[in-house]
C-alpha cells in the first residue's frame, strides 16, 4: 500500500474479500463493461451534450496514455478541481487507470486550500478548470506551482492559455499495468476533526463496495438516471452511488452545473432522472419551486444528508413534490448510515437509518469509550469495509481519532431509536457545518491570527434559520478591532475559499479557557448567543 496509508489488517481484508464485500474490482474499470457491451449508450449527460459510453472510455485512455507520456506514473498524486463536467469522469478514470491518485478539490477551493493539498499530497500535478463564476482557475493554479515545486504539471480544462490544455493531452492508448485493488484509488478530503483538514485515503476494493451496495440499497440499475447537483468531488454526489455508481451500473450520470431550480428540474423531465443528492438547506428550496418549474419529481428518490434535517422539512417533501426522501448521515472517511427507500417517511423525517453493510460495526460510547446503552446519546466509533483505518501520512493525529482496535473516532454524537435505526445529536468536534460545508475552525483561526490587529481569535458556530449554523468569529484586538468587512478582505487575500469566511463577528476582550487551557467554545458559543 502507497507509504503513508494504513491498510485494514489482514485479518479483516480476508473476511472482507471471503463475505464477497471486496472482490477485486479497480476503479479504471468504469466505463469498460458498458463501453464493450453497449458503445452507444449514453453515459454523462449536461445542458450542453451527451455522452457514450464509448466515447468517455476511450477519451479516458488516450487521456491515460497521454498522462504517461507527461511522465505521471503509478502512485503520483494529482489534485484534481474540476467542475461537475464529462471532463471530471474522464480525468478520474484516466488516473484510476495508470494508478495515479487523483486528490479531490472541492471547487470553492481557492490558493490557500489548493497549496495546502497539493503540498500535503506532494502532488506531481494540478488540474483545473479555466474560468467558473468569475474566478479564474488558471490564476490560481500559476500561484499553486509556484509556491509547490513537487507541482510539475498544470493542466486545464478549456481555454488554457500558456498551460496545458487538458485536451491535448491526448496520445495512442498504451497497456498499462493494473493496480493493486487493495491499494488506494484515490483521496478525499475530510471534513475534519481537529487541526487541519486531513486526506483519507480511499482503495479500489473500498470504493468498489461502496458503489455497489449503495446502488444496490437505492435500487439504481442500468435504467436509472443519477443527477449530480452537488459537487461531483463531495463523497455524497460521487459514489453515494452518485456519478461513479451511476457509471458503475451502466446509467447515466447527469451533471448539473448547481443545483438551483432552473438548472436542475428541466435536466430531470428531460433525462427522467430517479435519483439525486442533496444537502438539507436546499431541500425546501425545491419543495417550493418544483410546482412553479412543473417538475414531476414522483419518480425521484432523493437522498438527503451532510447536516441536521428538520423533521417538518422532511415531511413536506412528499406530499409537495411526490418524491420519496432517504435520510443520510454519510462521512467521506467511508461511513454510511441511511434509511433505505422502501422504509417509510417517518424514518427519514427522524432518523439517519442503518449502515450500508451487516460488515460495518458502529458503536456509540461515552467520554470513557464505554458503550452506552440504546437510546442514550454517545459519540458514534465505527469500523467497516469502507471506513479507513488512518488519514493520509498523520501517524500521531492516527493515534487519537482511531482507537487501539482500529474504530474511527467520528466526532459525532448519536442514539440509536427505539427500531435500533441512527439520530445524529450534536457533534465534539471543532467543527462548524454551514449548510453541509465542513470548516475546520483551527484552519480559519490560524488565518484570523495572522491578522495584524488580532491578538487571538476562535471560531464558533451560530445557529441559522437556513443553513443550520454559521459562523462567527470572537476576536480578541490589540489595539483597534477590525471590521468584519477588512477581516473578509484579509481572508480572500490570504486565499481562503469564501464559504469560510466568517459570517459574523464578535469582540471579547479575552476568550474563555477551559482547565486544560483549550478554548472553551461551548462558553463562548453561550456568550456570542447572548450578545
Ligand atoms: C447531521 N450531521 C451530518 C446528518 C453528515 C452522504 C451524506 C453526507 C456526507 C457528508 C457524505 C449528517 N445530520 N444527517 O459523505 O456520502 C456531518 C457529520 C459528519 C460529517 C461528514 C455522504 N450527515 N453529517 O456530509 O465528509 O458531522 O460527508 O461527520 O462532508 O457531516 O461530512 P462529509
Amino acid at each position: 500500500m502507497l507509504t503513508g496509508c494504513v491498510p485494514w489488517p489482514d485479518e479483516f481484508a480476508q473476511r472482507y474479500r471471503r463475505d464477497g464485500i471486496w472482490r477485486g474490482e479497480v476503479l479504471g474499470d468504469l466505463l469498460r463493461p458498458w463501453s464493450a457491451r453497449d458503445p452507444d449508450r449514453i453515459a454523462v449527460v449536461t445542458r450542453h451534450g451527451r455522452h457514450t459510453y464509448r466515447e468517455l472510455d476511450t477519451r479516458a485512455d488516450r487521456l491515460a496514455a497521454g498522462l504517461v507520456a507527461l511522465g505521471v506514473g503509478p502512485g503520483d498524486r494529482v489534485v484534481l478541481q474540476l467542475p461537475n463536467t464529462p471532463d471530471f469522469v474522464v480525468t478520474c478514470v484516466a488516473l484510476f487507470r495508470l494508478g495515479a491518485l487523483p486528490v479531490l478539490a472541492l471547487p470553492a477551493h481557492r490558493r490557500a486550500e489548493l497549496v495546502y493539498l497539493a503540498e500535503y499530497a506532494d502532488a506531481v500535478a494540478l488540474v483545473v478548470p479555466d474560468v467558473v463564476a468569475g474566478t479564474d482557475h488558471r490564476d490560481l493554479a500559476r500561484a499553486v506551482r509556484q509556491a509547490v515545486p513537487s507541482v510539475r504539471h498544470v493542466l486545464v480544462a478549456g481555454e488554457a492559455q500558456e498551460l496545458t490544455a487538458l485536451r491535448d493531452v491526448d496520445a495512442e492508448p498504451v497497456d498499462l499495468p493494473a493496480p493493486d485493488p487493495s491499494d488506494v484509488a484515490f483521496f478525499l478530503l475530510s471534513g475534519g476533526t481537529t487541526g487541519l483538514p486531513k486526506l483519507i485515503p480511499r482503495t479500489h476494493d473500498d470504493y468498489a463496495f461502496q458503489l455497489r451496495a449503495t446502488a444496490e440499497a437505492m435500487c439504481f440499475d442500468e435504467h436509472g438516471a443519477y443527477l449530480a447537483a452537488l459537487p461531483v468531488a463531495h463523497n455524497a454526489a460521487l459514489g453515494c452511488p452518485g456519478v461513479l455508481g451511476a457509471l458503475r451500473a451502466g446509467g447515466r450520470a447527469v451533471l448539473a452545473a448547481s443545483p438551483a431550480p432552473d438548472e436542475v428540474f428541466p435536466l430531470v423531465a428531460a433525462e427522467q432522472v430517479t435519483l439525486t443528492t442533496l444537502m438539507p438547506a436546499l431541500l425546501p428550496v425545491w419543495t417550493e419551486t418544483a410546482g412553479i418549474f412543473g417538475a414531476d419529481l414522483s419518480k425521484l428518490v432523493i437522498e438527503v444528508g451532510g447536516a441536521t434535517l428538520s423533521p417538518e422539512v422532511a415531511r413536506r417533501v412528499r406530499p409537495a413534490t411526490g418524491a420519496t426522501l432517504t435520510h443520510w448521515f454519510g462521512m467521506a472517511e467511508g461511513v454510511l448510515c441511511f434509511t433505505r427507500p422502501d422504509e417509510g417517511d417517518e424514518a427519514a423525517a427522524t432518523s439517519q437509518g442503518t449502515p450500508l453493510s451487516p460488515a460495518d460495526e458502529l458503536r456509540v460510547v461515552d467520554e470513557a469509550d464505554r458503550d452506552v446503552p440504546d437510546g442514550e446519546v454517545g459519540e458514534l466509533l465505527a469500523r467497516g469495509p469502507c471506513t479507513l483505518r488512518g488519514y493520509y501520512a498523520v501517524p500521531e493525529h492516527n493515534r487519537t481519532v482511531f482507537t487501539a482496535d482500529g474504530f474511527l473516532r467520528t466526532g459525532d454524537l448519536v442514539r440509536r431509536d427505539a427500531a435500533g435505526r441512527l439520530v445524529v445529536t450534536g457533534r465534539i468536534k471543532d467543527v462548524v457545518n454551514r449548510g453541509g460545508e465542513k470548516i475546520s475552525v483551527d484552519e480559519v483561526e490560524a488565518h484570523l491570527i495572522a491578522h495584524p490587529a488580532v491578538r487571538t481569535a476562535a471560531v464558533v458556530p451560530v445557529p441559522d434559520a437556513r443553513l443550520g449554523e454559521k459562523t462567527c468569529a470572537v476576536i480578541v484586538a490589540r489595539d483597534t478591532p477590525p471590521g468584519l468587512g477588512d477581516l473578509h478582505d484579509f481572508l480572500r487575500e490570504r486565499g481562503l475559499a469564501d464559504f469560510k469566511l466568517p459570517d459574523r463577528l464578535h469582540i471579547a476582550p479575552a476568550l474563555p479557557y477551559t482547565p486544560v487551557g483549550k478554548i472553551d467554545r461551548r462558553a463562548l458559543a453561550r456568550e456570542v448567543a447572548a450578545a
